[in-house]
């Protein structure tokens, strides 16, 4: 595997790249569509590949954990075989959605995470090293080390003995990666999660801490989970300027068309979040000329398509005054309509970041585009 970074831009720390593994190349600054349970939710494989433009897609650990379960997943040859993705996929590895998911009878010792499956009640352990064997059969292109993400707000001595214990989780993924091998073929990487929760010192520490791993790439957890936008930005300022330049950065779980631009300034190359596609569900709709609450009135007898720029794809052609009706009827094709414009959405803003970068004209289009983009139509 591979990152080069091909252009920076002068006026703030964004960075273009590409990023190769196994199963293909992605252009950085990317989205990571999110695929919690092996599906983009309500979205075809192929049509991450066209009108989405997807080059990499998300899994979580912790869903197909406990369902299908790993020996299907082994069965099947890893993931890319069972749902037919054959892109680069990056696996969570747990270590949020145990604590968003499980949250009764959830209990952190030192040697991991004792929780309870929201589906069935079911006890269930997850380590540092249980969480990387996971990993391994899901056959996930990018792994992610197991970490505790702090709640907000978070006193300064929890957050701290938390982080100490993440690194220390960190070393056991480490040495466990190190030891296994990939089952199917293909590499893998191992990502590790930088925490502190919005105490800039303890994300100092933490981001010298994990830059010292020499770790293909990077990541920033702990954020986006309630506090103030001024602190995340705060807080992933502070950490890229720590983070090593040639190695990709992920904040994890981010966020708004705004928090995404924004992140790329900061220099971060890998975004995933449900917004797009949980939102799409509910029917709130990005597109580039703004936000639309595809349910209010206003649309009921607009024939327009929803985003005249994707006009020209399957789904650019459905105009607004039916996809509101198909919404509000909790049509399945509604939600499945938004999440494909909404996905669409998101890889154009991060293409077109990316070739603002590269012309050199990053900042002030991303200065003019936000006001833009988050406006409610
Ligand atoms: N850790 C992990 N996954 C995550 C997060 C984290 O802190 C976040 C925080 N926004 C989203 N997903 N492992």
């Amino acid at each position: 595997m591979k990152f080069e970074i091909q252009s920076t831009d002068v006026h703030s720390k964004a960075r273009a790249g590409s990023l190769s593994t196994d199963h293909g190349t992605i252009q950085t600054p990317i989205f990571m569509p999110v695929g919690t349970a092996g599906t983009v939710k309500g979205v075809h494989i192929s049509e991450l590949t066209d009108p989405i433009k997807a080059q990499i897609i998300l899994g979580n650990t912790y869903h197909l954990y406990l369902r299908p379960g790993l020996e299907v997943i082994e069965a099947a040859g890893g993931l890319h075989k069972f749902n037919s993705w054959n892109g680069p996929i990056l696996t969570d590895s747990g270590g949020y959605q145990v604590y968003s998911l499980a949250g009764t009878g959830r209990k952190i010792v030192e040697e991991g995470v004792k929780f309870k499956s929201h589906i069935d009640g079911s006890t269930h352990f997850f380590s540092p090293e249980s969480v990387m064997d996971i990993q391994r059969t899901i056959g996930a292109d990018i792994m992610m080390a197991f970490d505790e993400c702090t709640p907000y707000p978070c006193t300064y001595e929890y957050a701290r003995k938390s982080m100490e214990m993440t690194h220390r989780w960190l070393d056991r993924c480490i040495n466990r990666f190190e030891a296994t091998e990939p089952k199917y073929g293909h590499n893998q990487a191992l990502f590790p999660i930088v925490q502190g929760s919005v105490y800039k010192d303890l994300r100092k520490i933490s981001a010298e801490y994990i830059a010292e791993k020499g770790a293909f790439g990077n990541a920033i957890g702990g954020l986006s989970v309630g506090e103030p936008v001024e602190d995340m930005y705060e807080m992933a300022d502070e950490v890229t300027d720590i983070l090593p330049k040639d190695k990709p950065r992920y904040l994890m779980g981010v966020g708004t068309p705004a928090n995404i631009l924004e992140g790329i300034a900061l220099g971060i190359d890998m975004f995933d979040c449900v917004m797009p596609t949980r939102n799409a569900r509910n029917g709130m709709i990005f597109t580039t000329q703004g936000i639309i609450n595809i349910k209010n009135e206003k649309w009921k007898s607009d024939f327009s398509v929803i985003d005249p720029a994707f006009a020209d794809t399957v789904h650019g052609q459905y105009s607004k005054a039916y996809v509101r009706h198909l919404i509000r009827c909790e049509e399945m094709l509604g939600a499945m309509i938004a999440s494909v414009c909404n996905l669409r959405f998101y890889l154009w803003l991060v293409g077109e970041a990316r070739k603002e970068i590269l012309q050199g004209s990053f900042t002030s289009w991303k200065n003019r585009m936000i006001p833009q983009l988050m406006q409610r139509l």
